[in-house]
């Protein structure tokens, strides 16, 4: 069911303080915590505390939290002094696109020079 924690999911796990992470922000809604892997000083997964598939899920089912999602996005920004030089919010979706936890998740990146395209 939308949004309902699910058994096998990595982001779930987090959530649910079974998976370590380091957390950097936390709202009732949202986890935003360093991916493991960093492509760049600052990079951060925003993710929604409930279980939806990807962005496109997420959009469609709960709008509202979408923009939570966003506007934490732009806090860690802020929070890790990237938002004057710039940074990328990312949602990788499809494992063609490079999606690989089927949760929902916000990749923020920033830190460094970012191109364009990516590759
Ligand atoms: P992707 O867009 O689905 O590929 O992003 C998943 C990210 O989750 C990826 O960048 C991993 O490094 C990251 N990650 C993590 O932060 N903590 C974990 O325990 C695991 C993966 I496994």
């Amino acid at each position: 069911m939308a949004g309902e924690p699910q058994a096998d999911c990595l982001f779930c796990k987090i959530v649910a303080g079974e998976v370590p992470a380091t957390v950097v922000r936390e709202t009732e809604t949202t986890l935003a915590f360093r991916d493991i892997n960093p492509q760049a000083p600052t990079h951060v997964l925003v993710i929604p505390k409930a279980h939806y598939a990807d962005a496109a899920a997420l959009a469609a089912g709960a709008p509202q939290l979408a923009a939570d999602m966003l506007r934490e996005a732009g806090e860690v920004a802020a929070d890790d002094k990237t938002a004057e030089s710039g940074y990328r919010i990312v949602f990788n979706t499809g494992s063609g696109a490079g999606q690989t936890v089927f949760h929902a998740h916000a990749h923020v990146l920033g830190g460094r020079g970012l191109e364009w395209p990516p590759g």
